[in-house]
Order: C-alpha cells, then structure tokens, then sequence
C-alpha cells in the first residue's frame, strides 16, 4: 500500500441519493412528468441498493458524470499558452506571455470547452482551497490568510480568531457531499488545508475516500524522486511529500509521480464501475523553482529561474494530457467532466510584485491586491465533446466559447454538486457561489456578481479589502492613512490598474465603499485590529468629495 484508502462505504447517508432530478425539469410538460417518475424510480432503486454493503455504486454508474478538478498551484491568469484575456469585442488576445509558455494540452481543451476572462480566486493557497471545497468566499469562512502549518501564522495587527486551523472533520465539503452522493472521491497532490497534527491536515478526514500525496505542506519538499520528494531527515523533512515511497530514489519528477498515481486511481474506480471526483491539486508550479529535465530545455535564452518555472508549467500540461489519454483509453472520456483552475495569481520569478510583469498586461503577482495577483484561469470542459451523449445533452457547454462575466473560485462548487448530484443544495449556508450551468451552455445571457476579496493581514499587500461590481474595482487599505485609503479602477478601459481614479469619480467612490461595506457585512468579515490591538478597526467611509 502507498496511499491510504478508506473502504467503509456503506455507512454513507442515502439522503443525497434522492437528488437526482435535475433543477431544469419543468413538470408542466407532460413528457417531464414521465421523466421525473422514472427519476424518481430510479432514486428509490439507489435508496434500496444502499441498505445493502458493497452495492452503493453497482448502480446505473456509466449514465453519472465523472468530475475532475485541476487545480494548479500559483498559476495566474496569463502563465499558460491559452490566452484568457479578451478585447473590447469579447475575443481572446494572445500576449507575448502566452508566447513564452508552451501548454498545448490546454488549449485543445479551450476548443472543446469554456473559459472566463475575469475569474477571480482568493490572493494565496489555503484560502482559496477553503472556498472551493466549501463555496463561500474567505472572508466567510475566515481562513482568509494560507495556513503556516507549523505554527499560528499571524500579523501585528490581524483578527486573533481568524481560522488558522482551516477545514475539520465536521466541515461540510464538497468531497464529503460528493461522497455521500455514492462517488469514488480522489485528493491526489497539495492538501494544505489545515496545520501539522490536525484532523483537517488528512484530505481522508474531509470527505476524500483516498489521499495520494496530500498533508498540511502548502509546498512540496522537493520535486525530485532522487530526493525522496524532500522526504529526507533534517528540519524540512515535515514538508516531505507523503505516499510516493515507491518512487523514493527514481529519477522522476512529482508532476509525473502523482500522474501515474492519479490514472491508476481512474482505473480502480472505472473498474468499479464508480462514478468519481478527482482533486487533483499539483504541487506545480509552486517553488520551489526545481528544473524538470523532461522540458527545461524549452526555455533557452532566460534566467534559470524562469526556465525552471517554465517547465513547471510545461509539465502541468503535460500531466493534463496523460490524464485525457487515460479517460480515452478507459472510455469514460465523454462522461467526464474537466475544470482546469489556478488558486491565486502569478508567482513566476519575474518583476516587481507591483509591476506590470508576470501577469502582463495586468498588474501585480500573487498575494497583491492588483488584477495579476487574484485574476486565474479558469476552464471547464467536457474530456471528449459528444453532443449527442446523454450526458452532455443535459449538460451542454459551448466549445470554444469564453465567457466575462465576473465568477469565482467558491462558483465551481455548486456547479460541481449540481452536475453530481442534480442539486447544488447542501452547501454551507450563506453560500457565495452560483451554479454556472445556464452560462455554460452558451445559450443564456452572462450574469454578472460582484466579487469580494478579504485580506486582514500580512503579505505582499497587507490588510487590504478588494471589491468587483460590474467593470468597477475598489481596494480599501484597512491601515492606510486617509488620503492613501481607497483605490479606484475602471477595468473596461484600465484594466492595468494605472490610474487611481478616487478624485475624479467621487459618486462612484462612494457608491462602491458603501458596496463594500455592505459586502463584508454580508460576509461577517473580520477586520484588522486597531492599533493598541484593542479592538476591530472600523470601515471608514469616504469623506465627501
Ligand atoms: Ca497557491
């Protein structure tokens, strides 16, 4: 055994079971009826089965979708070679960064999918996993900052509850909905969800069935087999990635190491007959910078660093395709679904963290306030477009398409349920995201939301709040004096965050500090501490202009 697998399945709850009617049936035609009573036939079946161990997914396996979630560690919105940034017409523009980056598995996926050019996850790791696996937005959920799991990570001036302990085993995740739906449910690479000695630090206690790779290290030890992937005794040892011992010593590089054991757990749950969820969060491409000797030459003519980073994401793309490769030749492909996601922006080895640089033309890198630092790609797909496949009649999404509605992180977990189980109920209450089925299918008009980003702490920007309303961006800074307080952007026309536009629109400032304001209400957001640490700080709104 290389990896711990948790069988006791038939204890699993029969309640999500009963979800399988789909939210757009509409009973008023006749023919729906026939549908929903043989639906519901069909729960009643399920419902049976489950009483009975072992048969919980002998079911009709082959007709539910298989999920797969790619989310890439530290990739922002322009480190790969799919352009996801539009012009003003709504078409893709390909950078000189696009240029740099070799990922041809994702884009033939971008012509089979859809992708969104404004897709916003929170600024660093944890709190964004939080929210994918919960739907709400961090300054709910309150792992606002990402998890130190060695020790309570925590500004002079932060919130002293903020939830540095992260998700627990009673947390209600979407792996833990999924699994209790009858899914095979796979954590394969960074967990990074809860602190060394927790619960929550085992993806198995969060509602994983299986757990490749995964514990509180938010980076891997090492990206080589040869050094045991940082399993190596010493004071880094801790941040040794677990369950690959079989390929301790081999000259392999993880990307690959967490492939093969990513397809060989396709295989046991195709071979199952179950319909699974597959997490496969790469450790790539976050540093350490370590040379994948399988691309690297690719990259001539620039730093070491960048090269490194280069192949990094070289080698994500090619652990995308071998992943495609494996559904064909399982012939799941047409029944499986695709989301392909970065959990905060840039951190390629290049430029000022507040340049116009690694996510040009964007400003900013991961932990900033600015566009290049919680702007990430986003792409959701089926593996093989079938259009006439039942599954994908029902669920349709327009191949080639790129939508701009403003979405985020926390709006892949519905979208997820939804498909998984015909509900996306069940969720965290108050839930942040909205199940993006009506936009995927190309037919219905964008939706646009606003997006809230909570940072009561320390990083590259420190103690801020960022707030999306239509092509308006505000950013407050908690502990800036007054006259450095507010920034605000008109993205249609600067998205590069250029020119503060505080003094010139000040109805739009204003309008948008009580937006925001009434957002982190909604959200319950823990603000920064004054001064003497004595209390919260209170939201200052504008003086009138
Ligand atoms: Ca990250």
């Amino acid at each position: 055994m290389i990896f711990k697998v948790d069988l006791v399945r038939e204890k699993r709850s029969t309640r999500f079971l009963t979800r399988t009617q789909p939210e757009r049936l509409n009973p008023a035609h006749p023919l729906q009826w026939l549908v929903l009573l043989v639906l519901s036939f069909s729960a009643d079946l399920f419902a049976a089965a489950d009483e009975q161990p072992n048969r919980i997914d002998s079911g009709p396996s082959q007709a539910r979708p298989h999920i797969i979630v790619f989310l890439i560690d530290d990739l922002g919105v322009m480190d790969t070679s799919v352009p996801f940034l539009v012009d003003p017409q709504g078409q893709p523009v390909k950078h000189p960064l696009n240029e740099f980056y070799r990922t041809p598995h994702l884009e033939r996926l971008a012509g089979q999918g859809t992708r969104f050019s404004q897709f916003y996850a929170m600024s660093v790791c944890s709190p964004t996993r939080v929210s994918l696996l919960t739907g709400q937005t961090s300054a709910r959920h309150r792992t606002t900052q990402w998890i130190d799991p060695a020790q309570r990570n925590a500004g002079r001036f932060d919130p002293v509850d903020w939830n540095w302990a992260g998700l627990k085993p009673d947390s209600v995740t979407l792996p833990r909905l999924l699994q209790q739906a009858g899914y095979r449910t796979i954590h394969c690479g960074k967990g990074h969800f809860g602190p060394f000695d927790s619960l929550g630090s085992d993806p198995t206690q969060l509602g994983f069935d299986l757990n490749i790779g995964g514990s509180a290290a938010g980076q891997p030890g090492s990206y080589y087999g040869k050094e045991n992937f940082g399993n190596i005794p010493g004071p880094r040892e801790r941040w040794g990635v677990p369950s690959l011992q079989a390929y301790h010593g081999q000259d392999l590089f993880l990307t690959e190491a967490l492939t093969r054991e990513f397809n060989r757990s396709l295989r046991e749950a195709v071979a199952n007959q179950s319909p699974f969820f597959g997490y496969f969060a790469h450790y790539a491409v976050h540093a350490p910078f370590q040379p994948d000797s399988r691309f690297i030459d690719h990259y001539p003519g620039v730093s070491k660093q960048l090269a490194a980073f280069g192949a990094l994401v070289e080698g994500v793309d090619h652990s995308l395709g071998q992943v495609l490769a494996q559904l064909e030749e399982s012939g799941v492909a047409e029944q499986t679904l695709i989301v392909f996601v970065g959990d905060n922006g840039s951190d390629s080895p290049r430029g000022d963290q507040n340049a116009i640089s690694c996510a040009a033309p964007l400003r900013g890198k991961k932990g900033t306030h600015y566009e290049g630092g919680i702007r990430v790609p986003c792409l959701i797909a089926w593996a093989k477009p079938q259009p006439d496949h039942p599954l994908q009649k029902q669920w349709p999404i327009a191949q080639g398409k790129i939508l701009e509605q403003v979405t985020a992180i926390y709006d892949l977990t519905p979208t997820l349920l939804q498909l998984a189980t015909g509900s996306s109920a069940g969720l965290p209450q108050p839930t942040d995201g909205r199940s993006l089925w009506p936009e995927l299918a190309g037919t219905a008009p964008q939706r646009d939301a606003d997006f809230l980003m909570h940072f009561p702490h320390e990083h590259r920007s420190s103690y801020f709040s960022a707030f999306r309303r239509g092509d308006w961006k505000l950013v407050y800074h908690w502990l800036r004096p007054e006259s450095e307080r507010f920034e605000l952007y008109d993205l249609a026309v600067d998205p590069a965050e250029s020119t503060n536009l505080v003094e010139r629109e000040g109805r739009q400032l204003e309008a948008m500090a009580k937006a925001l304001q009434h957002a982190l209400l909604q959200a319950d957001a823990q603000p920064p501490l004054t001064e003497d640490r004595a209390i919260p700080l209170e939201f200052q709104l504008p003086r009138k202009r």
